[in-house]
């Protein structure tokens, strides 16, 4: 650690002029061509020239194929963080259907076939395309950027899963269009979903856009799990590192042990369908439960994998603007594993009706009890640090406390879910569609919000605008409490879920029309949203490196940080590194310039390790991603797929894997 760079990051923002760029890239391929001169950073490169160097190693190349073959965290992230949008807003644009449908009794809006389509439509969207996969691509930009590194692990990985997401969500939605969409709802329940009640194609189509989006969540996972712990920054040891990491590092574990559960009961039910297998079919000694259980085993821990990177917004944020170290680092982390470990316990709350062992049932009750606690102690620690610091409501903080309070009260009703007795009474009713909303946009949606509010200046290098943003939180809150508490009403009233209308005189009216004009009201929040990150693109003040005066690593770079995030890599001897060593960070060098390099470090202390060489942009992962694409959707017709599908995905994998940098390899760290 020999040399000190400014927090500023000097030099990051210099972009070398484009004669200037041909100049310094055959200067790359000389030194690539003498070995032995290997160029490193160090004290005798550093500022504007290290700057220029090293964007010119580590940008990708311009243009179509450029864009398809990037293997920049960054850019991937930022293509996550969009499409995931995108989803949400076609996913709202079926609930506003929805609305309208039910905001009066007997209404002729929306056809039953068309209804069913609609909200399985609307669940299958939000948890699949959105929920899930926004927040992969806020901690696929993130994460690599916090632990102070200059890309994730496994690049090309990354870029592979973004395809197979979009692909996944492509076929979704182009059958959608084609009216021929799964209408059996998100969780599919065997028999409807099977070759008996649901001819067609429409469940086979579910079925594998499942497959597709878990390929996708899985290889995120892994990408993530392995840089958080491989790739942080010297000095981060686990105990330093940030609370949203250790947040994405549960959440990618309980990825990696749940979502193979989910693909292969799609496979298992693809498999009935197309080759008359029996898993699912009690006729033939199959079990229909083996569906549900095998669903909510990945269905449950799932609204966690939704929820706990939202509580690690919240602790970065109330972090931020409380202007103190959050209140028990470890406690906070111990909750956080907790969560994740309880979760694989709980997953038959789901199934109270269904007729299980009375014992399994008490059990199934106390776990789902018990995982309020870790949630409870999380939430006294934010308390707790709101109350010992001097909070600043921002935006950001807003939608914490908006999180807050809206949390609680659906933690409350799920609480008495677990109760069996009242679940049995109000299994399938609007009470639940109520309950789940509250946790699923409380405790995710409004922290996503402000995360994205808090991160922006990070992002796009400009501020959103603060009046709107304000504007925009109490509509959105104020509308969500409109749209949903309601449903809580005609729930107990005995309004059941995912029915297209209701018969007047049940006392249903008043609830519903209530809840429909709230929705338009959180869609109009939504809009706001959107125009004021749109319009700030353009119009917003120019973001500082720091612009909150946030504590962790990713503000220690310019806004937005250049392709290798970091002109040195920084090393770090506390929680919260640029609050202690404000304007100046201490750095190590000696990563190489001239070709990508990472610093590997250790598991727990994160010592440095090794350098290790980085995959180069490559057009392969979409290519895979293609070919693999062409098995899943061919597959939903004829088992063969499987056979000559696999050919061009294989020859794909090989191009992909092609060892033309055997050369290159990781070397011990120079001390
Ligand atoms: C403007 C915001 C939203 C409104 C007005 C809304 C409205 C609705 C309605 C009315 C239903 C029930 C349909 C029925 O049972 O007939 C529903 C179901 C559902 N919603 Fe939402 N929703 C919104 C946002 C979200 C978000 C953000 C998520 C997830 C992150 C979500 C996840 C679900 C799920 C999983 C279902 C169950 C679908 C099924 O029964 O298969 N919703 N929503
Ligand atoms: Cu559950």
């Amino acid at each position: 650690m020999t040399d000190r760079a400014t927090g500023k990051s000097e030099g990051a923002m210099g972009r070398p002029a484009p004669g200037e760029r041909d100049r310094i890239e055959a200067e790359n391929r000389q030194l690539e061509q003498q070995r032995k001169k290997i160029a490193r950073d160090g004290p005798k490169l550093t500022g504007e020239k290290l700057a220029m160097r090293l964007e010119a190693t580590w940008r990708r190349p311009p243009g179509f194929v450029g864009w398809l073959s990037t293997v920049d965290h960054k850019e991937i992230g930022r293509r996550y963080i969009i499409t995931a949008l995108l989803f949400l807003a076609l996913a709202g644009v079926l609930a506003l259907a929805m609305r309208m449908q039910l905001a009066q009794p007997d209404a002729a809006l929306i056809g039953p076939d068309r209804y069913n389509q609609i909200f399985t439509m609307h669940g299958t969207t939000m948890m699949f395309l959105f929920a899930v996969p926004v927040m992969e691509g806020v901690a696929l930009y993130l994460i690599p950027l916090m632990v102070g590194t200059r890309n994730s692990a496994f690049p090309r990985l990354n870029a592979f899963s973004y395809f197979m997401y979009l692909f996944g969500g492509l076929l979704l939605w182009g059958a959608f269009l084609l009216n021929i969409a799964p209408d059996m709802g998100w969780f599919a329940y065997t028999p409807l979903s099977g070759p008996q009640y649901s001819p067609g194609k429409r469940a086979d189509i579910w079925a594998q856009m499942v497959t597709f989006t878990e390929v996708a969540a899985l290889s995120a996972a892994v990408v993530l799990t392995s840089t958080i712990l491989k790739l942080r920054a010297p000095g981060m040891t686990l105990a330093r590192m940030p609370l949203f990491a250790w947040a994405m590092l549960v959440v990618a574990v309980m990825i990696i042990f749940s979502m193979p559960s989910v693909a292969l009961a799609s496979g298992m039910l693809l498999s009935d369908r197309l080759i008359g297998t029996h898993f699912f079919n009690a006729y033939e000694h199959g079990d229909n439960l083996l569906w549900q259980h095998l669903f909510w085993f990945f269905g449950h821990p799932e609204v966690y994998i939704i929820f706990l990177p939202a509580t690690g917004f919240v602790s970065m944020i109330v972090e931020t603007f409380c202007r103190r170290p959050i209140f028990g680092h470890s406690v906070v982390v111990l909750a956080l594993v907790s969560t994740g470990i309880l979760s694989f316990g709980l997953w038959v709350h789901h199934m109270f009706t269904t007729g299980l062992p009375r014992v399994g049932y008490s059990f199934f009750t106390a776990a789902s009890m018990t995982v309020a606690i870790p949630t409870g102690l999380q939430i006294f620690c934010w308390i707790a640090t709101m109350w010992d610091g001097r909070p600043r409501f921002a935006v950001p903080m807003l939608y914490v406390i908006g999180f807050i309070v809206t949390f609680v009260i659906g933690g409350l009703t799920g609480v008495m879910l677990a109760a069996v007795p009242i679940d049995l009474q109000l299994h399938d009713t609007y009470f639940v569609v109520a309950h789940f909303h509250y946790v699923l946009i409380g405790g995710a949606v409004f922290p996503l919000l402000g995360a994205l509010t808090y991160w922006y200046p990070k992002i796009t290098g400009r501020m959103m605008s603060e009046r709107l943003g304000k504007i925009g939180f109490w509509t959105m809150f104020i509308g969500f409490q409109v749209a949903f508490f309601p449903m809580h009403i005609a729930g107990m009233l005995g309004m059941p879920r995912r029915v297209y209308t209701y018969p007047a005189g049940l006392g249903l009216e008043i609830p519903n029309l209530i809840s429909t004009v709230g929705s338009f009201a959180v869609a109009a929040a939504v809009v706001m949203f959107v125009v004021n990150g749109v319009m700030s693109l353009y119009r917003g003040k120019i973001a500082t490196a720091n612009p909150w005066d946030g504590a962790t690593l990713e503000w220690a770079t310019s806004s937005p940080p250049p392709p290798y995030n970091f002109p040195h890599i920084p090393a770090v001897e506390s929680n919260t590194p640029l609050w202690d060593s404000p304007g100046e960070l201490p750095v190590v060098t000696g990563l190489r310039v001239d070709d990508k390099e990472l610093l590997v470090t250790t598991v727990v202390a994160a010592t440095p390790d090794l350098r290790e060489p980085v995959p180069h942009p490559s057009v392969w992962p979409f290519i895979a991603a293609v070919a693999t694409a062409i098995v899943f959707i061919c597959s939903i017709f004829s088992p063969w797929a499987l056979a000559f599908g696999l050919i061009p995905a294989a020859i794909a994998l090989i191009c992909w894997f092609w060892p033309k940098e055997l050369k290159r390899q990781p070397e011990p760290v120079i001390t």
